[in-house]
């Protein structure tokens, strides 16, 4: 449990350096190289790969895509101080490479692993070396922290009614309350956001109500996906957060694709999809990552390292140095950051969108947290973890706790405010289960609708089927699901 050793080395495993010089330079910006002074109309050295030894490509060669940007730079063959053999690269499909007589071999890991930008420490005090950074003002704070303590409080909530057989499923967010509200704060409301299903708090930051998400929960005729999908999946299109699918990272080849399409649109705004460190070990994410970097998308991706994918632990999962370093293999700038600290993700997230924009380019960020919680409704994570080792994150390392030390330090929060909201939030919860319950299902019809626009012959005798079902048994039939 590298992850969890990480975090009892405390506070000085953490790097204390600025932001902007974490980002791990995906490109280095040193200038093209240029044509070669004996090139006589036929270039003499073996292997050139253009006529003349012309470092740009003929017409034929140059890409199609919609249009370079400032993301589109060479990488540099050899630096300064290296030898003579070593200057005299060649050119190579994808451009010069240097020569080297000494036979090594890339080793598979770094012997540093990639160090981890944090503003606050776990007793949310700001660490000397940030105080550079402009943080975020009061209004901004104070809405993050409510979002945060409203994440916790909806979960608790509604994992007890799932409990009490009320809802089907259910999934909390508990441990990664920064990462979703410090994300969410940091963007514009004009960025697409492609979920993985464990940032509910970015939706309710731009204003997904408490019944909303009570009503998809419980799938009544109030939800956007008419109770056709699982608990959780939930989706707005006037927030533009796109529907939570259950099949893991397939949002990631979504969120390239509608990224290249802002980027034709020249809007002024990027995607942002979250994934997690399991999601990682699918092909859709090498596919995306390597997609974004050539299409030069403006997309954001976000990995929730937690440590988990389900019962399975990172050690299981990959063999690198986390995430971050994947980003830096497809030529992404990445960065990695401390997940639990809400003004670390809050700076990483604001400079990779602006970056995302700005330059035209993917960003990655990998946050480095714990999944506190069990997976879901369906798991028991005692069975594969530890009990002292969720304890420890869900203390120790809060990320709740930690913003709030933070905010109270400034003098913007105290007890009593605390105590006021997480009531208020309780009550507004348990009132929308009320109301959520009493409202009825969508009609049975629904579930054959919105797919087709011409439903097809084996979906129309499906519904024949269970209507005439229906018919036969009607003391088996739902009483609030219209037919
Ligand atoms: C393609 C696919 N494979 C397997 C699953 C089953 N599954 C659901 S969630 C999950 C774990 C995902 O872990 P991670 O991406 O780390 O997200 P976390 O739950 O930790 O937030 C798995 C294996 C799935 N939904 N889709
Ligand atoms: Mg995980």
């Amino acid at each position: 449990m590298a992850i969890w050793l990480a975090g009892r080395r405390g506070a000085n495993y953490f790097n204390k350096t600025l932001i902007s010089t974490t980002f791990i330079r995906s490109l280095q910006t040193s200038p093209t190289v240029t044509a070669s002074d004996d090139c006589i109309g036929i270039c003499r050295k073996p292997y050139s790969m253009f006529p003349c030894g012309n470092s740009s490509p003929p017409a034929y060669f140059r890409s199609r895509r919609f249009e370079s940007s400032k993301a589109q730079q060479r990488l540099d063959f050899s630096s300064s101080d290296e030898d003579e053999e070593q200057i005299q690269g060649m050119e190579f499909p994808g451009g010069k490479i240097g020569f080297t007589s000494e036979m090594s071999f890339i080793p598979e890991s770094s012997q540093k692993r990639v160090q981890c930008y944090r503003v606050l420490d776990d007793n949310g005090y700001q660490l000397s070396s940030t105080s550079s950074l402009q943080h975020v003002n009061k209004e901004v704070a104070m809405k993050m922290y409510s979002g945060m303590v409203t994440l916790e409080t909806m979960d608790t909530v509604l994992y007890e009614a799932q409990r009490q057989g009320r809802i089907t499923f259910y999934l909390t967010s508990f441990g990664e309350e920064a990462i979703n509200l410090a994300s969410a704060a940091a963007l514009t409301s004009d960025d697409l956001i492609m979920p993985q299903y464990r940032e509910p708090g970015v939706l309710w930051w731009r204003g997904f109500t408490l019944q909303e998400f009570v009503n998809q929960c419980f799938g009544n005729k109030n939800d956007y996906g008419k109770g056709r999908q699982m608990p959780i999946h939930y989706g707005s299109n006037k927030l533009n957060y796109f529907t939570v699918s259950s099949p893991l990272a397939t949002q990631l080849p979504q969120a390239v694709g509608a990224a290249y399409s802002l980027k034709t649109e020249k809007k002024d705004a990027c995607v942002v999809a979250f994934f997690g460190d399991g999601s990682s070990s699918e092909g859709d994410f090498h596919a995306s990552l390597n997609f974004a970097a050539v299409m030069e998308a403006p997309v954001v991706f976000i990995c929730r390292n937690n440590g988990w994918a389900i019962s399975t632990p990172t050690t299981e999962q990959f063999r690198s140095d986390g995430i971050v370093v994947k980003g830096h293999a497809y030529g992404i700038r990445s960065i990695r950051v401390d997940g639990n600290d809400a003004l670390a993700v809050y700076n990483a997230v604001r400079v990779a969108r602006k970056m995302a924009v700005t330059e035209q380019r993917p960003i990655l960020i990998e946050a480095m947290t714990y999944r506190v919680s069990h997976h879901s409704t369906s798991d028991d994570s005692t069975k594969y973890r530890p009990v002292d080792e969720i304890d420890y994150w869900k203390t120790s390392r809060n990320p709740v706790s930690i913003f709030r030390k933070w905010v109270e330090r400034k003098g913007w929060w105290s007890d009593e405010q605390e105590s006021e909201l997480r009531a208020d939030i309780r009550k507004q919860v348990i009132n929308a289960i009320q109301v959520a319950e009493k409202t009825e299902k969508p009609a049975l019809g629904n579930m054959f609708s919105d797919v087709y626009e011409q439903v097809p012959l084996n979906l129309k005798e499906q519904e024949r089927l269970i209507r005439d079902t229906v018919k036969r048994h009607p003391q088996d039939y739902p009483t609030d699901v219209p037919l």
